[in-house]
């Protein structure tokens, strides 16, 4: 990332290309600079990034993406690091992406998740990268899921998303992870209601944190009830207990993911690939769409606003008019 480059309007299509080969053949060697050099690329979604996204295609679908998601303070960073070094005693490997936070209070987290996990288990075994800036192109979802294939390409047996379960980012990531390890913990205030909002249903996995905290209990037994509320008496989601702190329960944990995973690698590779990039056009599209109605006249506009306050036609069938209208001969 120090080498001079030049501005990227001068590298021929033919330069990227090659330089795009030979990133692409370190960061399948596993070499740590190149992996960084890559992920910073695919997050930037820098011109070179597409050819190297190109040329690491084959044969990934590999690694196993586990998302950890929850509302801020449950202990995501502190079980994702005790869930690091349980797949390190079992010789496995993992790349990591901590998705920033979206709400400001978790700002200063971001380094603390940081320097956390990075000075205990940035090593051989395990790759960390913070994905801490906003305003990329696409969004910050669509930019872990190409870094999701950086760290598939580098042969990660595991990749680690952690989200933060507060908006819309941690239902993208639902989209594109294999296995999903919702969070939760005692005397966060609105724990459930934060599960209740939806975090509940992307759950392969329900964890109630800070098992050693008074609270802990009620905070399961809470989630019990309203799993049960949810798909009634037949809720097959495990809820575990952990204290990542001291790492209790979480062999537990990484076992009852090994066990969904194990479902969910059987679709294979492609099928699994496909997912990803299904949500990678459905994004797009819905980018494309935001753009067009920023682009519409505000005649064009206007005359739909009147049909819709006219009755004549439903906000939807306006959106529809409009987007066929604009789309039109593309
Ligand atoms: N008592 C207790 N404290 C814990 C446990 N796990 C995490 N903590 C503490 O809870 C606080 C928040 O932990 P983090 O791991 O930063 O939580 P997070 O969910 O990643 O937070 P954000 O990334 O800011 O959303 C820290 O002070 C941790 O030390 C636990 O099992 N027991
Ligand atoms: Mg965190």
């Amino acid at each position: 990332m120090t080498e001079a480059r030049l501005p990227s309007d001068e590298r021929s299509p033919a330069d990227l290309a090659r330089e795009a080969e030979e990133l692409a053949a370190r960061v399948r060697a596993g070499e740590r600079r190149a992996i960084a050099r890559a992920l910073t690329e695919a997050e930037r979604q820098s011109p070179l990034s597409a050819a190297l996204l190109r040329a690491l295609q084959k044969g990934l679908g590999r690694a196993l993406v586990v998302g950890f998601t929850g509302p801020p303070g449950a202990g995501k960073s502190t079980l994702v690091d005790a869930y690091l070094r349980e797949l390190r005693r079992q010789g496995k490997t993992a790349g990591v992406i901590a998705v920033d936070p979206t709400s400001p209070i978790s700002g200063g987290a971001i380094l603390g998740d940081r320097l956390r996990m990075t000075s205990t288990l940035d090593n051989e075994g395990v790759f960390v990268r913070s994905l801490a800036s906003r305003g990329h192109l696409g969004g910050l979802t669509p930019a872990a899921v190409r870094m999701i294939d950086v760290l598939d390409a580098a042969s990660f047996d595991r990749i680690v998303i952690e989200t933060v379960g507060t908006g819309q980012s941690e239902m993208d990531i639902a989209e594109v992870t294999d296995v999903r390890v919702v969070i939760s913990a005692p005397g966060l205030g609105d724990e459930i209601q934060a599960m209740k909002s939806g975090l509940l249903e992307i759950g392969d996995i329900l964890v109630v944190n800070k098992a050693d905290r008074e609270g802990a209990e009620r905070t399961y037994h809470q989630l019990k009830a309203a799993l049960r509320m949810r798909t009634g008496e037949r809720a097959t989601t495990p809820v575990l207990k952990t204290t990542a702190l001291t790492g209790d329960g979480v062999a537990a944990l990484a076992e009852a993911i090994e066990k969904v995973g194990e479902r969910r690698l059987a679709a294979g590779p492609q099928t699994r690939r496909r997912m990803r990039a299904r949500y990678l056009i459905a994004r797009a599209a819905a980018d494309l769409i935001a753009e067009q109605i920023r682009q519409a006249d505000t005649e064009e506009i206007d005359r739909l606003a009147d049909a819709v306050l006219e009755g004549s036609a439903s906000a939807r069938e306006a959106a529809v008019r409009l987007m066929a209208e604009r789309l039109r001969g593309r």
